[in-house]
């Protein structure tokens, strides 16, 4: 028997990956819930948009009606909710956004649910930023919520509100807390993608011989990445990994919540060393301290080229220092098992970054010589 599964945030990185994973199964009808925009970029989704168990619908998660009548309409086995305003620095700039989207949204989904499709199995996606402000490391699902941001708050109100909802109505609804997940289609505003894309940027100048090999004893020109806090540290996953965990957790028979993460926790100093190394660029060392530190390339032993450098207005009004998960009980409970390590997803992104430079500036110089 085919089933339905309505997937929200169908143009981000989490939704599209979703969608892509499901039409891999069999049986399966998937509807992307995407917001109707006067300029939506569909480039997430090119490899499923003409699938022929594929349909995009429009809807917002702070429309009530338009969540009700996709229910009624869809009659979904399976309601999964990746829709969010997922940046945390913008939450402090637009707070009641943020929570309008990610906390009430998650409630007017339920709402939907509990009325028109009881029995439809829904997943809510929750976040590290629950934890914020750590007390104990690695964190397991009995650590306290402690957010550091509007973000992280109206996470916090959405997994209480997923836990009201199964305990009051009986129904099947699971709130994941995922740690950070990154992959091909990471949006640029987060740290991961800022470094590979400027790290492909850096890459394009160092290598372009024509404009600086030949001046002998010059050190090249590249834009240093600008960062903020490049001591905090994060457990990166690939998002690829964690969506494929989220179906199973629906394939199970009582739903509950759950805690996705790698296990692992690197600084952002050291995913751009690695992004750096796996451009090719490894004579790299870091330099002076606080708003002052610089990561440079000692280009012949005379001439030092600066990579990454400090800019304060990247710093956020509070910070969560430390992330580290425990997902030793999901992995346990769930058979799952990520693919990709912490090393493995900072080459795929950085390689995947300089491709797409290399392609682009292919472009721009067949354009040139078209001229
Ligand atoms: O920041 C620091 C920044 O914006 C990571 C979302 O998916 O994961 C993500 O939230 C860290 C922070 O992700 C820059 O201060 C330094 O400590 O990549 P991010 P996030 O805030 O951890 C959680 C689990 C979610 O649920 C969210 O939806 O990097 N940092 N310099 C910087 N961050 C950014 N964005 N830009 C910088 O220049």
């Amino acid at each position: 028997m085919t089933r339905k599964v309505l997937v929200t945030g169908l143009l981000g990185q989490d939704g599209s990956n979703m969608c892509e994973y499901l039409l891999s199964l069999d049986n399966i009808k998937v509807f992307g819930m995407a917001r109707r925009l006067s300029n939506p970029n569909f480039s997430n989704c090119d490899s499923f948009l003409n699938h022929p168990d594929f349909q995009v619908v429009f809807g917002d998660l702070t429309d009530q009606y338009s969540l009700d009548k996709l229910v009624q309409e869809i009659q979904p086995d399976y309601f999964i909710n990746f829709a969010a305003n997922s940046f945390v620095g913008i939450s402090w700039d637009m707070p009641l956004q943020v929570f309008d989207t990610n906390a009430l949204g998650v409630l007017r989904c339920l709402e939907s649910i509990k009325r028109y499709q009881p029995k439809c199995r829904f997943y809510s996606a929750g976040s590290s930023e629950e934890f914020g402000d750590v007390v104990y490391s690695p964190q397991d699902m009995s650590h306290p919520l402690r957010p550091r941001s509007p973000y992280g708050a109206s996470k916090c109100a959405a997994r209480h509100l997923v836990k009201v909802y199964r305990d009051s109505y009986n129904l099947y609804a699971v709130h994941a807390t995922l740690f950070n997940h990154e992959g091909l289609k990471r949006g640029k505003e987060f740290v991961t993608r800022k470094i590979t894309q400027g790290v492909a940027k850096v890459h394009q100048e160092f290598f372009d011989a024509e404009k600086w090999r030949q001046r002998k004893g010059e050190a090249p020109t590249v834009t240093p990445i600008e960062l903020g806090n490049l001591e905090a540290k994060r457990d990166w996953s690939d998002s690829e990994d964690f969506v494929e965990g989220v179906w199973k957790m629906l394939q199970m028979d009582e739903p509950r919540d759950y805690l996705l993460a790698s296990g692992e926790t690197h600084s952002i100093k050291e995913f751009a060393e690695r992004a750096f190394f796996h451009a090719g660029i490894r004579k790299v060392y870091w330099e002076g301290e606080g708003v002052d530190q610089r990561l440079l390339f000692d280009h012949d032993g005379h001439h030092q080229v600066i990579l990454v450098k400090v800019n304060p207005k990247f710093y956020r009004p509070a910070e969560v220092e430390l992330l580290w998960g425990d997902p030793s009980e999901t992995q346990k409970v769930l058979d799952w098992k990520p693919k990709f390590s912490f090393d493995n997803l900072v080459e795929r992104m950085v390689l995947y970054d300089i491709d797409i430079r290399r392609e682009e500036n292919h472009g721009k110089t067949l354009r040139a010589q078209q001229m």
